[in-house]
């Protein structure tokens, strides 16, 4: 077995904060605390076929509660791991409406978590890959106080951590620190998450493409146009692209990552379903996004970066094109063409 393999992710997260001598290890705990959550995460997930065997013995857990669905156990998991970790001044989360306080028996931490605990948990009953996405903010309001909404309504650029855990075939832990991106692979036996994917880079151009077209008479004419002229047969790469749509956007943004291309979710400003788009800024679009960029990617909202919008409230929606620099820059030339 080669050393790389032998890097644990917690060691290579101290190697890294070591390169900074003011920090405090706070960050270093933050990331165990999620990588344990990452864990018990995926014990639920891997018995989730098991569960209506498992419930059909008296539908409650061991502590006696109620069987919850999963992503409320993620949620609670993630919760759990945080709420006395002294790490985090406040949480938000795609299952939450509000912001989720840090009780205050406990002390208040540098730094902010917003997530979500299952994405595409839509798709579990059919095995398909759902995951977590975590962002990481420094707090804008003065140590020891309870954190504030404030300290959540920070652009995708101020990330100081982000990343997702993606519970498939393995389960996989990718991150950033805005130095590069990291792949980690948990090993089951060990229970350790050891470097499998290091300095990750995203092709430069890729011949996938990713979107729900059954919301194709929804698109802007920008969006329609780009996505007829992948599918061209004599388009100037010569063949068309394929397409790669799962409808878990964890594992099409971590396929994009691998394999290059692009993921789409468009502003479906006639559906009145989904008026804004349908992905999250906060805990979806932004770190998701900060990975690809990291990794040598683009993201936009057809306007500017994704990392660059400001968002008003927790769960502000954006229209998501994040992938490969080529695909796009050539995306963003139609909508420059046919929707500005
Ligand atoms: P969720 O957070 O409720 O799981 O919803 C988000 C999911 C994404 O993972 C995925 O990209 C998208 O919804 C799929 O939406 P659609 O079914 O409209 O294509
Ligand atoms: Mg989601």
């Amino acid at each position: 077995m080669s050393s790389l393999r032998t890097c644990t992710i917690e060691r290579h997260f101290i190697e890294q904060q070591e390169k900074h001598p003011e920090a405090t290890g706070e960050l270093t705990r933050l990331m165990h605390q999620l990588a344990f959550a990452a864990k018990q995460i995926t014990k639920e997930v891997r018995s989730a076929g098991l569960s209506d065997i498992l419930g059909a013995a008296g539908h409650t857990n061991i502590q006696g509660e109620v069987v919850q669905k999963l992503d409320e156990i993620s949620n609670d998991m993630i919760y759990r791991a945080f709420d006395h970790a002294g790490v985090l001044c406040c949480m938000a989360s795609e299952e939450r409406e509000k912001m989720i306080p840090i009780p205050n028996e406990f002390h208040y931490g540098k730094y902010t978590l917003a997530f979500d605990p299952l994405d595409g948990s839509s798709n579990i009953d059919a095995n398909i890959n759902v995951g977590t996405i975590f962002s990481i903010h420094r707090r804008v309001t003065p140590e020891g106080t309870p954190g504030t909404e404030a300290d959540l309504l920070q652009t995708g650029r101020e990330q100081v951590v982000a990343g997702y855990i993606v519970y498939g075939s393995s389960t996989m832990m990718v991150y950033t620190t805005g130095h590069g991106v990291n792949g980690f692979t948990l090993e089951p036996s060990l229970g350790e998450f050891l470097l499998s994917h290091p300095d990750m880079r995203i092709p430069k151009r890729g011949t996938y493409f990713s979107i729900n077209t059954g919301n194709y008479h929804y698109w802007s004419e920008g969006v329609k146009r780009y996505v007829d002229h992948v599918i061209t047969p004599n388009n100037e790469h010569g063949t068309p692209y394929s397409l790669r749509y799962i409808g878990s956007m964890i594992a099409d943004v971590h396929r994009t990552l691998l394999y290059g291309g692009i993921f789409m979710y468009p502003l479906d400003f006639k559906d009145p379903k989904n008026p804004k788009g349908k992905l999250r800024l906060l805990y979806e679009a932004a770190p998701m996004s900060m990975v690809i960029e990291q990794a040598g990617g683009l993201s936009t909202n057809g306007k500017q970066s994704i990392l660059d919008v400001v968002p008003t409230g927790l769960h502000d929606r954006v229209p998501l094109f994040v992938g490969s620099e080529d695909n796009v820059y050539e995306l963003l030339g139609f909508l420059d063409k046919f929707d500005h």
